[in-house]
């Protein structure tokens, strides 16, 4: 009976738009869902600097390589305030890492790519990070309070992002016919996985309808993916390039663009492990990971000194 009336008083917290913080009460379930969801988020943040970190040494001028230097760090900031606020809700993050390498926790799909060329750079930021916003701008609105105040400072940063990639993706489609190509190649590339970021459609979602209800969620998988759809149409136009879709067709009567089937198939595999570049990925993270025990050793060295000097003073 007591759990009964707590959680009819969380759902009517969660109706009225009050934000959950790390102290109050809430359903095991609820924290889960979110130790799940924002964890993968966090590991999607730090896996996404590596196809990108492919780049940085052969950056085309000083000026991209240190737009590109500037965004990666970004990411690394997305991951750390993620794994905080992921923190609140009392796991450790050398747990969380311990997930990710284990292949119990998930990130991205999307990463699991290769960038291939320059042109890569543009399409990773033009759509990765294109879709990442429309997810995101949406998740400032989740119910937990830690995870929405670290996506309201992770958006800001994330539409520089956006519209570095589209630079990048103006100078070649404008560009010689060989660079319109580069460009032309990567959005064929990168098309259909920004598009499978958004999740399986809803019916086949297993957790939208419980995250919804938590407002963890604030729009369906389904939804937000029809918003980027019809939102980067418009942008590629300009661009002057083509979708690889032959049925993407603006509908008159639902003013959505309408889409070819999505290739589930590729989805699931890549998100079971079997994607060109998971092993790459995880065993690059892994050997960071290892590689920078001592660092993490020495700061916690340090800080025990600092706090031992403080007792004495
Ligand atoms: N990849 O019931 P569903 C960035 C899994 S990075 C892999 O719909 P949910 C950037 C899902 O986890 C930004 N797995 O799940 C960085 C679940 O499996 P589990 C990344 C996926 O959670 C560097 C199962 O499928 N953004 O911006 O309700 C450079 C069933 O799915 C994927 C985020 O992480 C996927 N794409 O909804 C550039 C956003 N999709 O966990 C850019 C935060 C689904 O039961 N996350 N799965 O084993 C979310 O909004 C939600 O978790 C999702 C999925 C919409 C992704």
């Amino acid at each position: 009976m007591e759990n009964e009336r707590k959680l009819e008083e969380f759902q009517q917290k969660i109706d009225a738009n009050i934000k959950i913080e790390p102290k109050d009460w809430m359903p095991e379930k609820y924290r889960q869902t979110l130790i799940r969801q924002i964890s993968q988020h966090a590991h999607s943040e730090i896996i996404g600097m590596q196809p990108e970190g492919n780049w940085l040494t052969r950056a085309p001028s000083l000026r991209a390589k240190k737009i590109l230097m500037a965004k990666i760090q970004d990411e690394a900031g997305h991951g750390l305030y993620l794994y905080c606020a992921a923190e609140t809700l009392g796991v450790k993050r050398e747990q969380f890492l311990q997930w990710l390498h284990e292949g119990k926790a998930k990130y991205s799909s999307v990463f699991n790519y290769p960038t291939l060329t320059w042109a890569d750079m543009g399409a990773v930021g033009w759509l990765v990070d294109g879709a990442a916003i429309v997810n995101q701008v949406s998740l400032q609105g989740t119910s937990y309070g830690p995870y929405s105040r670290a996506m309201v400072k992770i958006c800001m940063e994330e539409s520089f992002h956006q519209r570095q990639g589209f630079e990048i993706m103006v100078q070649l489609a404008k560009g010689t016919e060989e660079q319109k190509q580069m460009a032309q190649d990567a959005l064929n590339r990168w098309w259909w996985p920004s598009i499978m970021m958004f999740g399986p459609h809803d019916s086949e979602s297993a957790h939208s309808n419980q995250s919804l209800k938590w407002k963890i969620k604030r729009e369906s998988n389904d939804e937000l993916r029809q918003r980027y759809i019809n939102k980067t149409i418009e942008q590629g136009h300009h661009l002057g390039l083509t979708f690889p879709d032959p049925n993407l067709k603006f509908n008159e009567e639902t003013k959505n663009y309408d889409y070819s089937p999505i290739d589930w198939d590729e989805f699931w595999n890549v998100v079971k492990g079997n994607g060109p570049g998971n092993k790459l990925r995880i065993n690059h993270h892994i050997k960071a990971h290892e590689d920078g025990k001592w660092v993490r050793e020495a700061a916690k060295a340090y800080s025990k000194k600092i706090n031992l000097s403080k007792k004495i003073a």
